[in-house]
């Protein structure tokens, strides 16, 4: 064989892992994917016709092997462990207090802290450097070899790169699927009617234990690296961070949310912090994982029974529970939009009790076949509302013991409105069915009063759903402008009414007389117009006049505005029932500062940056807000050395100190209303 092909082999295969280290750990490519792809089949062309150079550390070797039959059993060579748990801060608390009390000292402890990836633990096998077997965790002694299926995840290094790793070596980590790929893997699943995964848990699990390689190829597995196992003891290092550097240095994926935090304070801090970060984290993570730092007091410490007492798991509430379906009803929004709500058997998930999920719309609520009496999957994530994610086909419950007939029908949407009866129709392409009635149906009537009521809109404290309910069902508002004209009497009659909670709620809707241009544009409900489009629309127009009467071209000529948002502003002053009830807010003394339309608006503050802070004598934050932004500032959130005003009013506090202590030019409102209107240069 000649040299120049072994050559020429080793480089592209050198070439090929380097610029799929950059693309998978690092995430930051270097090649275009066709000049990949052209070394790639260049490498396959040569392993081809030169057989002998085929070899396992190939990138060739990443696409799928022949199906197994079984996998084998693999004895790992040092122990996968499981780690006990903690969810309470006390629990923490006590952990921190147990490491002291072992190592018999009063000093705060180091401890190397870290994300903990919600996927499948594995330990990857090297020898001399080279990748040669992997295995689930299985029982923790004994797992699964997957070693094919591990080859295919590019971001699993083939062979090791740098030096310094022992012989021979177990890395752990976990296998997981991004949030993003997890999405775009169920919507191809759902294209070509195959099963949809639960979750990206499941959906790694389901991708690593194929016995056809080349199936796992085709699926988005990521993997990181946690740990090590046989090989740790030869290691020249003297804590777990460092440990992580190696293995980052040596080619793997390794959080880079990894930190080391000083005693139970500092755990809890962090703690704190990821949680705070989670929902923005690309991948799921179930808590977070505590280790002692030092490896000699790791083994000072040891274990018990099969779990370390130098390392803890934090664990978030569970985000997902199981639970059973009692009914199925829909819901009428403030558009109309009806949604399928499963109500379930109360259940705690996502640190509260949980009794309804949404099922989004009809065609999702037919595709999860979600049936009354079903046992189902319930997530909350952060502050989203429940959905169910699926149902556990296993536990359905059927006429006969013997898996006959499910016991209640496919859901079905109902023909009309259940609130006022009205045609419910959907649109040919639309996902979601709408009640035909608009304000004459009493659902749509409540909420969009709701909306009208809420903080970010008119603001008025107080008008809950409850209130909005009798409010409705009594006939005492039917529109915004009906809120407006509401007497003691009236109110103080309703239930859970006292005479001072009626007074200031009159006293709320009374102070929301006074408001901007924006939040009461967002306040009138107009379909596809959210707060951003509302303060663009504000800013732009200037006054309601002008917004009214403009054309769908005029309306597109606001940044943002596209022909859906121009046609919902169109049709929504077409109609004289919404001109109407604008007309009567305007009599009930609904009134705000008229802004100048931006297009007029000197751009004083072009390219710098202000940040309010404290009570201004005469401008709400929101207006001051809107005028310093039409005039081109950015308004920041807070100070630094890149702020180049602080607006400061009465009791501003520590961002008054701090552009004091930096040097920020301070003004007041008077002074921002001169710089304003060009009386003063900014
Ligand atoms: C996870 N799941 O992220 C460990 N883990 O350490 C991290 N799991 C672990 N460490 C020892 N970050 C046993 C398990």
């Amino acid at each position: 064989m000649s040299e120049s092909f072994v050559a020429r082999a080793a480089w592209l295969r050198a070439e090929l892992e380097r610029h799929n280290h950059a693309y998978y750990v690092l995430d930051q490519p270097t090649i275009p994917d066709a000049e990949y792809d052209r070394l790639f089949r260049e490498l396959q062309a040569l392993e081809a016709a030169h057989p002998e150079l085929a070899s396992l550390d190939s990138p060739t070797q990443r696409v799928g092997a022949p199906p197994l039959k079984a996998f084998p059993p693999h004895a790992h060579g040092v122990p996968m462990l499981s780690l006990n748990n903690a969810s309470e801060p006390e629990e923490v608390a006590a952990f921190d207090q147990r490491v002291r009390d072992g190592l018999e000292t009063i000093q705060a402890i180091d401890y190397a802290v870290e994300p903990k990836f919600d996927g499948l633990a594995i330990s990857l096998t090297y020898e001399d450097g080279l990748f040669v077997r992997g295995a689930t965790r299985g029982d923790g002694a004994t797992g699964e070899e997957v070693t094919p299926n591990l080859r295919t995840l590019r971001c699993i290094p083939l062979r090791l790169q740098g030096s310094g790793w022992p012989a021979r070596l177990e890395v752990r980590g976990e296998v997981l699927m991004f949030k993003a790929d997890f999405a775009a893997l169920n919507a191809r699943q759902r294209e070509r009617g195959e099963k949809e995964f639960a979750n990206p848990r499941n959906a790694a699990a389901g991708s690593l234990r194929q016995l056809d390689s080349a199936i796992t190829a085709s699926r988005p597995l990521s993997f990181f690296a946690y740990g090590l196992g046989l090989g740790a003891d030869a290691m020249p290092v003297k804590t777990h961070a460092e440990v992580l550097d190696c293995l980052a240095a040596w080619g793997f994926p390794v959080a880079a949310e990894r930190r080391v935090v000083q005693g139970s304070r500092g755990l809890l801090g962090y703690f704190a912090d990821i949680g705070e970060q989670r929902p923005r984290l690309p991948y799921d993570i179930d808590g977070v994982v505590y280790k002692v730092n030092r490896l000699d007091w790791q083994a000072t410490l040891g274990f018990v029974s099969r779990a370390p007492r130098f390392a803890i798991a934090h664990k978030f509430p569970a985000e997902e529970a199981t639970t059973e379906v009692l009914g199925i009803d829909v819901q009428v929004g403030r558009t109309g939009a009806i949604t399928p709500v499963a109500r379930l058997k109360p259940v705690f998930v996502g640190g509260v009790t949980v009794t309804n999920a949404t099922l989004h719309n009809e065609d999702e609520a037919r595709r999860k076949d979600v049936r009354v009496g079903d046992t189902v999957i319930v997530r909350r994530a952060g502050d989203v509302i429940p959905e169910v994610v699926a149902i556990v086909p296993e536990k359905r419950p059927t006429r006969d013991l013997f898996g006959g007939e499910p016991l209640h029908p496919p859901f079905e949407l109902p023909k009309t409105c259940p609130e006022c009866g009205s045609t419910v129709e959907k649109g040919l392409d639309e996902a979601v069915a709408r009640c035909t009635g608009g304000l004459f149906c009493p659902a749509q009537r409540k909420q969009a009063l709701l909306h009208f009521a809420a903080r970010r809109a008119m603001d008025i404290e107080g008008l809950g759903d409850k209130l909005v309910d009798q409010l409705v069902d009594a006939g005492l508002v039917h529109t915004p402008a009906d809120l407006y004209a509401l007497q003691l009497e009236q109110l103080a009659g309703l239930e859970r009414m006292g005479e001072k909670s009626a007074q200031n709620l009159l006293a709320a809707i009374d102070r929301s007389r006074q408001t901007t241009l924006a939040r009461f544009i967002f306040a009138l409900g107009i379909r596809n117009v959210g707060e951003a489009t509302a303060r663009d629309l504000a800013r732009h127009f200037g006054d309601l006049p002008a917004l009214r009467q403009a054309t769908l071209d005029q309306l597109q000529a606001v940044p943002d505005v596209g022909p859906v948002v121009a046609a919902s502003l169109a049709s929504f002053f077409a109609e004289w029932h919404n001109c109407d009830v604008i007309d009567k807010l305007c009599q009930a003394g609904v009134v705000w500062v008229a802004e100048t339309p931006v297009a007029d608006t000197p751009q004083v503050f072009a390219g710098k940056t202000l940040v309010l802070t404290g009570t201004l004598p005469t401008l709400k934050r929101d207006q001051a807000k809107a005028m310093a932004e039409a005039a081109g500032a950015k308004v920041a959130g807070s100070v630094s050395k890149k702020t180049d005003y602080v607006v400061a009013g009465e009791e501003a506090g520590s961002k008054l100190d701090k552009a004091l202590e930096l040097g920020v030019p301070v003004i007041d409102e008077a002074a921002f209303l001169k710089l304003l209107e060009g009386q003063t240069e900014a």
